[in-house]
């Protein structure tokens, strides 16, 4: 029972041995706060509707996840899967207080190596509250006041972390990062094409070294790319989602479709209706693993979303020699 687990992922494409693959029990569909009507279109067939997801939906999720989590297991891949909290309660704690806390989320993000979860949960807590004010006051610098940062918004390239400021990751999250992770460099980024950048992982995708697919429609400004350019890295647009709409009651947006699971630098995991995105990464050489997993996007998102890396082959390189 007190078997030692070894945390090591130092980037998003080193081989997968160990991984947590999330649960749809006890999901919701998130009260309304204005943070989240920010975030949720105005014709969403989320409006005006909150509480327990219906019990077909979580068992058609959980089919899908389960699916997914033998699928890795057959590949050699040891999974675990979250113990399931019902998230239908109230919440209080220095910095939130909401009378229902109705998180939708499948899985906890912790992509960094010494963050813990309570952590994530918190900024995530710490980031609701922030993006509130934000949304009323209209201005990013009332978000600057506490540190706030979400783990999918940061990207992990060995001694570079690549972090995306936003809704989710403010100013001082970043310098929060930069003072635990001395040993790393982090870069922050933005992508003005996205209205409400909520984490990077539909946006901006490590596939293996030297090579990103990046959201068309969230372009990586030129000033921002030469991190890249300096260390001969290829930046490309990504395809285009298959899907014109997300599925119903879902808050991300079609570009899932580039929220994947890379299992090595040669074998990547693409959700099965994904056909544009999977044929790009099949050209670019990649053995493509179709994965049926739209149904359960509404609960928090793909195969990024609901996934957290526990074990990369793999050590602490350096990518970007030439900063
Ligand atoms: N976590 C990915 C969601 C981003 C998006 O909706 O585009």
């Amino acid at each position: 029972m007190n078997e030692k687990i070894v945390v090591n992922s130092w980037n998003e494409w080193d081989p997968l041995k160990h991984v947590i693959v999330g649960k749809a029990d006890g999901c919701c569909i998130p009260a309304p706060e204005p943070a989240l009507d920010a975030k949720v279109p105005e014709d969403s067939d989320m409006k005006g509707m909150h509480g327990p997801r219906l019990k077909d939906t979580v068992d058609k999720a959980n089919d899908l996840l389960n699916n997914f989590a033998s699928l890795l297991e057959k590949r050699g891949i040891k999974v675990d899967r979250p113990v399931p909290i019902n998230h239908n309660q109230k919440i209080l704690q220095n910095y939130f207080n909401k009378d229902k806390n109705m998180k939708h989320e499948t899985a906890p993000k912790p992509r960094l190596t010494d963050l813990d979860y309570r952590k994530d949960y918190l900024s995530e807590k710490i980031g609701e509250k922030k993006r509130l004010e934000w949304t009323e006051k209209k201005y990013f610098v009332t978000t600057e006041e506490e540190p706030l940062f979400d783990a999918a918004d940061i990207l992990r390239f060995g001694k570079d972390l690549v972090v995306q400021h936003g809704f989710t990751t403010n100013l001082k999250g970043i310098d929060w990062l930069k003072r635990h992770f001395s040993n790393h460099r982090v870069h922050t980024v933005n992508f003005p094409g996205d209205p409400y950048p909520i984490h990077i992982d539909a946006t901006f995708t490590p596939i293996r070294e030297g090579l990103i697919i990046n959201n068309p429609q969230r372009r990586l400004p030129k000033s921002q790319r030469k991190l890249f350019e300096n260390n001969d890295w290829q930046i490309i647009d990504s395809a285009q989602p298959a899907h014109n709409s997300p599925p119903p009651l879902c808050c991300s947006s079609v570009w899932l479709s580039m929220n994947i699971l890379v299992l090595d630098p040669k074998t990547v995991c693409v959700e099965k209706s994904e056909i544009y995105q999977s044929d790009q990464l099949d050209k670019l050489g990649m053995e493509v693993i179709p994965v049926e997993l739209r149904d359960a996007y509404a609960f928090g998102g793909g195969l990024h979303c609901c996934t957290a890396d526990v074990y990369r082959e793999g050590e602490l390189k350096d990518y970007f020699p030439n900063q």
